[in-house]
């Protein structure tokens, strides 16, 4: 990749992570940019007009382009090498999981992440805190579901890793600082510790 790349980010959120651990899984430099979004960093007038509209990080910069929505700037990243499978359906099972990961995962575990570990469980508002039981129950599904699939295979498609484990793995690993307890999901566990072995992975914390 010859153009510079540039990652808007608030480097605690996974879904900024899973941008950097793909950037280092494939050895590709990105510079990083830090916004506070609990300072409403990413609301200005001036972030809105020129990095995303939508008001949210990550971003992925590309040269003078913008790309938000962390798994399609993991996919800009990724194209054409290891971490996407060749096979056509494989690659369809692999954006699958990645949907998954936005509509099913993410939504549950790494919202109760943010209000109970960020936000704070007192801060809260009313109609958030009566979210709370329907968010644990659904994160909960969305990890015995995983379970069960990576109790069959190592990765979410097939043997190796692709997209869908990185996106997977962003929020997994920290889901205990939602509430949620990983020892009761051995499979993921065994696999988060693949994914950490992995030559190329860089922590949440680097
Ligand atoms: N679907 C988006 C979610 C982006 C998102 O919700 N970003 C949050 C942090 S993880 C944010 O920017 N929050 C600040 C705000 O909404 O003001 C993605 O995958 O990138």
């Amino acid at each position: 990749m010859t153009e510079r790349l540039i990652l808007h980010e608030y480097s605690q959120s996974g879904n900024c992570y899973k941008i950097r651990l793909t950037a280092a899984l494939l050895g590709v430099p990105i510079e990083r940019r830090e916004y506070d979004i609990m300072q409403g960093e990413t609301r200005t007038p001036e972030f809105l007009a020129t990095v995303n509209p939508n008001g949210r990080i990550p971003v992925l910069q590309a040269g003078a382009r913008f790309i938000p929505e962390s798994n399609a700037a993991c996919f800009y990243l990724a194209e054409g090498g290891a971490l996407v499978p060749a096979d056509r359906f494989e690659r369809a099972d692999m954006l699958r999981w990645m949907f998954f990961e936005q509509y099913h995962h993410e939504p549950n575990i790494a919202t109760l992440r943010f209000w109970l570990a960020f936000v704070g469980a007192e801060q809260l508002d009313p109609l958030q805190r009566a979210m709370l039981p329907g968010k644990k129950q659904a994160g909960e599904a969305a990890l015995k579901l995983m379970d069960d699939h990576l109790a069959r295979q190592s990765f979410f498609v097939g043997e190796s890793l692709s997209l869908a484990d990185v996106a997977l793995y962003a929020y997994t690993h920290v889901a205990g600082d939602g509430g949620f307890d990983l020892a009761d999901y051995p499979a993921v566990t065994s696999w988060l510790r693949r994914i950490e072995a992995t030559p190329g992975y860089v922590p949440m914390s680097a």
